[in-house]
């Protein structure tokens, strides 16, 4: 008797969720946010003001009606006051609206947020909409590589089919560039930092063409990562030294040709004299004189290079410190045209890492953020991760090093000049594009973010629920605050505290705080990271006894970061060398705090799959299960990662665990020989785990 209310409730819903599931079936994910189904309304559209032919309008257009938009619309391009990508929305109580901008992509952005409007169930009778994106150029890095792989890939293979082009066109060029414009993002480099020549040759361009003629309409514009040595590899010079006649005039050549075939092509992404990549210090040179010959190759045809700060040497006595040591230098010195590209934190990427201090030290410089939406560090495509969180810590930091404008948001969306935002794409040829479903929330956390860093992350989960699975309070509610949880579930399971890089050699995708080897750079191991001994654990940067690291940050900042009272436990093992015993911010000995971070992050993750499981009522049955068996082995890895470092650990300090911690499941020797293939081509499945 007691469960026959429940049976009638559950019947209930599923057919309230009926009609929603159905169209959902049809959808493995390839959709993303963007709901295909087409209903044919015939808005009157008229169009003044200039390139009315435009095929970004007609796509707009036809995206008008597929959404299915009533009545008088008119899309003004007149309005010459608006930045590139601006827009306004007006409708009024009659019906008729008009979406103003100074060029074809501002109504097409236009568009789509009418389309997020509609289906976030937002007020469209009156609209008084005005937008305008915070970075001039809103890019995404694909770490592809010429033969198909990706470096950091964990859904498949490139979207780039490299081996078909020219004369094969596949479709998710094009849907590639419509979910790009979708969010904003109006640039794509092609290809990995880690560049291989021959992305310069004539023949790789014309299929380079091919893709940027698709990605046109849509306003994404194509850039490539170039090899600093490509006029020796590709063009058989003598040598690529910078200040060379020849390998200048190389350059212009190779630019030239470039923009002949691609006229508004945007431009370079520079990985230099990092990992054993070219540069031109090989020739005794700076990185200012590398990018500012690569931007007075570009100049002329309005390009820009993207060059990065993501330096670090195994003689440097703490990496952490050397992009600021050998950048900072160099402000005021760089072209106009240039950009430098700084990670978000000092490492490399880490669930969390405090911001990169050169953000605010180079005034006189164009200065980007970076960050990684494909999961390196963060459980690949197999956990559950949501990085707007993430994003919005560095975005939000006040860096304290100038009087207004200081947050790292304020400081790089400057409109004066050359502005700029990178993500790592996490972007292959799986069906659903990103590996895991809800890794296509990153994707588009990244694309609001870049066009408006001030939006709340929680604000960005509920958008992307309610147009990708369901727009049902009882399923929005729970899953953001389950999303909001998930980033800081992966911190708390893999490296709470400020603890960084314990990772597995290589693939970086499990625990591994035991890594050392003996004629290894000494940066490339675990043991480096948290320095964990007898005593205590964590990196001593501090300027009273450690590396001096907290001496790049302004005041306030600096004493916080230097004093362990005041140092927030988040960043603890950053910058201290703490005793097992000493008291934390909580009351509890650092021992103690340690593991409890472990376990709860253990919990948090089986809670996701108890709140999951609740949500069958809303979303289809294939992508519920695909949910279901990711959130199985984030839960498997989670227990992992706690024991495998908790284990670790203890064998060096030697204490008990506290009493109401849960038991670690499995034996420190076992764990320590987990062997995944070092260059991990994709997400590990079940079978590789322990
Ligand atoms: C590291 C990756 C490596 C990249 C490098 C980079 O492990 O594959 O090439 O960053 O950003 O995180 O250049």
């Amino acid at each position: 008797m007691k469960r026959f209310p429940y049976k009638l409730k559950s019947l209930l819903v599923a057919l309230i969720c009926l009609p929603n599931a159905l169209t959902a079936i049809a959808d493995n994910g390839h959709n993303l946010w963007l709901n295909d189904s087409d209903r044919h309304t015939s808005p009157q559209v008229s169009i003044t003001g200039k390139r009315n032919d435009s095929p970004t309008l007609r796509i707009a257009e036809n995206e008008l009606k597929r959404i299915g938009w009533e009545g008088a619309t008119t899309f003004d391009t007149g309005k010459r006051d608006m930045p590139e990508g601006a827009y306004s929305i007006m409708r009024t109580g009659g019906g008729a609206t008009t979406i103003s901008a100074s060029s074809p992509i501002g109504v097409l952005y236009a568009v789509y947020e009418l389309d997020r409007m509609m289906r976030c169930q937002q007020d469209i009778l009156n609209i008084n909409v005005k937008e305008s994106p915070a970075y001039r150029y809103r890019v995404l890095n694909h770490w592809d590589n010429p033969d198909g792989t990706i470096e950091r890939g964990y859904a498949g293979f490139s979207i780039w089919k490299w081996d078909e082009l020219p004369d094969v066109v596949s479709p998710r060029y094009e849907e590639y560039a419509r979910a790009c414009a979708s969010v904003g993002i109006n640039a794509s480099v092609l290809n990995n930092v880690n560049a291989k020549p021959i992305i310069l040759s004539d023949e790789y361009l014309s299929k380079i063409k091919v893709i940027a003629d698709q990605f046109r309409p849509y306003g994404v514009k194509v850039f490539l990562s170039v090899n600093f040595a490509s006029p020796k590899v590709l063009g058989g010079l003598a040598t690529a030294d910078p200040f060379d006649k020849e390998v200048k005039a190389w350059w212009k050549a190779k630019a030239k040709e470039i923009y002949s075939l691609i006229p508004d092509f945007g431009g370079f992404l520079v990985k230099a004299n990092s990992e054993g990549e070219a540069g031109p210090c090989d020739y005794g040179r700076t990185h200012v004189d590398g990018a500012n010959m690569l931007a007075d190759a570009l100049r002329p045809h309005g390009g820009i290079v993207m060059w990065r700060a993501f330096v670090y040497a195994p003689s440097s006595p703490d990496r952490v410190m050397q992009a600021y040591d050998e950048f900072k230098p160099f402000d005021g010195k760089f072209k106009d045209n240039v950009i430098i590209q700084v990670k978000n934190g000092p490492i490399d990427f880490q669930p969390r890492e405090p911001f990169s201090p050169l953000f605010g030290s180079m005034p006189k410089t164009n200065l980007m953020v970076e960050f990684q939406i494909t999961q390196e560090y963060l459980g690949a495509s197999n956990h559950l991760c949501y990085l707007a969180p993430l994003f919005k810590e560095t975005l939000d930091a006040d860096t304290h090093r100038m009087p207004a404008k200081s947050t790292i948001k304020e400081i790089t969306a400057s409109n004066d000049r050359l502005s700029a935002i990178a993500g790592v794409a996490n972007i292959g040829d799986d069906p659903n594009w990103c590996g895991h479903l809800f890794a296509q929330s990153n994707w588009y956390a990244f694309g609001r973010l870049a066009w408006n860093p001030d939006m709340k992350a929680d604000e960005i989960a509920a958008e992307w629920l309610k147009l990708t699975l369901s727009a049902d309070p009882a399923f929005v509610s729970p899953m953001t605050h389950l999303m909001m949880e998930s980033r800081e579930a992966v911190v708390n399971y893999m490296m709470p505290m400020g603890l960084h890089h314990i990772f597995a050699r290589d693939h970086h995708y499990g625990p591994a705080p035991w890594f050392e080897m003996p004629d290894m750079r000494r940066d490339w191991t675990a043991t480096y990271y948290h320095q964990a001994d007898a005593d205590g654990i964590g990196f001593d940067r501090t300027m009273a006894t450690g590396s001096g690291a907290t001496s790049q940050y302004a005041e306030p900042i600096r004493l916080m970061f230097e004093n362990k009272a005041t140092c927030p436990d988040k960043y603890l093992l950053w910058f201290h060398h703490v005793a097992w015993t000493d008291k934390t911010q909580n009351g509890l000995t650092l021992w103690e705090d340690i593991c409890r971070h472990y376990d709860k992050g253990l919990q948090q993750a089986r809670q996701f799959q108890i709140a999951w499981d609740k949500m069958r009522p809303y979303v289809d049955s294939e992508k519920f299960a695909h949910v279901g068996d990711k959130l199985k082995i984030q839960t498997h890895d989670a227990q992992w990662w706690k024991d495998a470092c908790l284990l670790y650990f203890q064998s060096i300090n030697h204490l008990p665990f506290p009493d109401d911690m849960e038991r670690p499941v499995y034996d420190l020797d076992r764990l320590k020989k987990v062997d995944l293939p070092l260059k991990l081509h994709g997400c590990p499945t079940r079978d590789m785990l322990p």
